[in-house]
């Protein structure tokens, strides 16, 4: 079971990949257990974002988080500065790998979107499938709906 769930990489000082023992294995403090505290519809444990990058620890450019999906061809990037106390990465379910109808490999969550106040931390930004997050300088890949009729085109396509 070591295979690789993520990679992280871009502008940091060190790309590394993460395995779901590597997730398992990060100190309690930053495990976010039971996310159905923040969002009462989804299940599972992560880890903050931010001990991620204190992993990586992105350079002096990395101005944007950009989020990929590569089953679905997804990706949001939104500003790293905005998102760093947000960002939770979901891992496991029940002890186990998060399975791919609840998002996985990872699933990011942003703690509190509503209370954001900014267009940038969205729902659709809640970005499921995740298997590598990229550190941009500046916004990187993000195919989110630009306008309502795209944004329902897109919840029409997830049936
Ligand atoms: N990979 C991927 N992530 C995605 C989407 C998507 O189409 N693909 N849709 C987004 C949108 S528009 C919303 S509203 C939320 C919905 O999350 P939910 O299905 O857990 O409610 O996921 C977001 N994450
Ligand atoms: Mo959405």
């Amino acid at each position: 079971m070591s295979e690789r769930l993520l990679l992280v990489d871009g502008h940091v000082a060190e790309s590394r990949e993460f395995t779901f023992e590597d997730f398992q294995s990060i100190p309690e403090a930053a495990q976010v257990r039971d996310v159905s505290r923040f969002h009462p519809t989804r299940k599972g444990d992560g880890v903050t974002l931010q001990s991620l990058l204190d992993r990586v620890k992105p350079t002096e450019s990395a101005t944007y988080l950009t989020l990929h999906a590569s089953r679905d061809d997804f990706a949001a990037s939104i500003p790293l500065a905005e998102v760093v106390g947000e960002g939770i990465v979901v891992y496991q379910l029940d002890g186990n790998p998060l399975p791919v109808e609840k998002g996985g490999p990872v699933r990011f969550l942003i703690r509190d979107p509503a209370a954001c106040h900014t267009a940038e931390l969205d729902d659709c930004a809640n970005v499921k499938f995740v298997d590598r997050i990229e550190l941009t300088a500046g916004r990187g890949r993000d195919t989110r709906p630009e306008d309502e009729e795209q944004h329902e085109q897109l919840h029409a396509d997830e049936h």
